[in-house]
């Protein structure tokens, strides 16, 4: 019974999204489904409640924003498999976890609309109401641990020139997971490994991105999309070309390519830092970012210094 009802809920959207932004009428609806009209109401008005737009109007029903829907059925084909869509979860990256080890396939994507936990590194907590982009890449690449940083670096590349292109932006990456807009924080992103003997088993890449919410109010030194353009964008067509630009660079890894094309497109070299790791701080100008994704830091008495994590300031 409630995978029916599921079922009826799912197909209802679909139908409104395949309308194309028309008014189909509850009796329409209701043939089409098989139900009736109460029916119909019913199920629309729980969708409403669950965060879904959609308008009732005197000659029916509207799916207000159908580009910034991110239900499966919204990408194109090879994508139903693969996408995994909630209205709320504590946090994709667990969801994500569950998945990649019930054998979601390869380049899976686990999206929330709101998380009430959601995380960044060493459990901080990340602000993440509706409106933004709250999702976690599932990889499983036959690659060993050592090898799994790089993801990382490609998914920041590619998100920044997903944005740059399609918005004429210029966000930047810090080393080594934000992507900063105006100097304000844009985007994070976590990544959490398993591995399996000497192999990794999956690589999950969460990625928090600022675009139709507001994070200013929980956080001062943030900024999303909406802030600077001052309008809602469609959250599915970042989505969709970032997943096509990633794949496409992930398709064979090149460590040295991937990393000569982040530092071009990062903020952090020629910038005077203060990077924060265990128990240690240091301090100086950020002169490089080696091939395993290191960052490289000249300090005031001229000393260079490797420096393969922790948080970093631009000051
Ligand atoms: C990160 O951590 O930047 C990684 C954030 C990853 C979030 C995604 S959302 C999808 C997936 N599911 C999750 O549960 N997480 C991932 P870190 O470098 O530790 O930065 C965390 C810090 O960013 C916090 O301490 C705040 O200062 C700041 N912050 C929190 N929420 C923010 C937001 N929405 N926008 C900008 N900054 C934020």
């Amino acid at each position: 019974m409630v995978n029916k009802e599921i079922n009826i809920k799912d197909s209802i959207l679909k139908i409104l999204f395949q309308a194309s932004g028309e008014t189909l009428s509850g009796v329409r609806l209701s043939e089409m489904l098989d139900i009736s009209r109460v029916a119909v109401w019913k199920h629309i008005s729980a969708l409403k409640e669950n965060g879904f737009g959609i308008e009732s109007r005197p000659r029916g029903y509207v799916l207000l924003n159908p580009d910034d829907l991110l239900l499966p059925f919204c990408f194109g084909p090879g994508f139903e498999n693969r996408i995994f869509h909630f209205q709320e979860l504590e946090s994709t990256m667990d969801q994500a976890k569950l998945l990649a080890k019930s054998n979601a396939p390869h380049q899976s994507v686990v999206i929330a609309e709101n998380q009430t936990m959601g995380r960044g590194r060493l459990y901080r907590k990340w602000f993440s109401s509706r409106g933004g982009l709250w999702f976690t890449l599932i990889l499983k690449p036959q690659i060993p641990p050592v090898l799994s940083y790089i993801y990382n670096f490609s998914a920041s590349l590619c998100l920044s020139r997903t944005l740059n292109r399609l918005f004429d932006l210029d966000v930047k990456v810090k080393w080594p997971n934000d992507l900063l807009l105006e100097g304000q924080k844009l985007a994070g992103l976590l990544s959490e490994m398993e591995t399996k003997g000497d192999m990794a088993e999956f690589i999950n890449i969460g990625i928090g991105l600022n675009v139709n919410n507001m994070p200013r109010q929980y956080e001062p030194k943030a900024v999303s999309i909406k802030d600077i353009l001052d309008k809602e964008v469609s959250r599915r067509l970042i989505l969709e070309t970032f997943l096509a630009d990633f794949e496409e660079q992930t398709r064979i890894i090149n460590c040295r390519h991937i990393i000569g094309l982040w530092k071009k497109q990062t903020s952090t070299i020629g910038s005077r830092v203060r990077i924060e790791t265990f128990g240690e701080i240091f301090e100086g100008i950020a002169v490089d970012v080696d091939e395993s994704g290191a960052l490289i830091i000249r300090d005031r008495a001229g000393e260079i210094k490797t420096i393969i994590y922790g948080d970093c300031f631009h000051t």
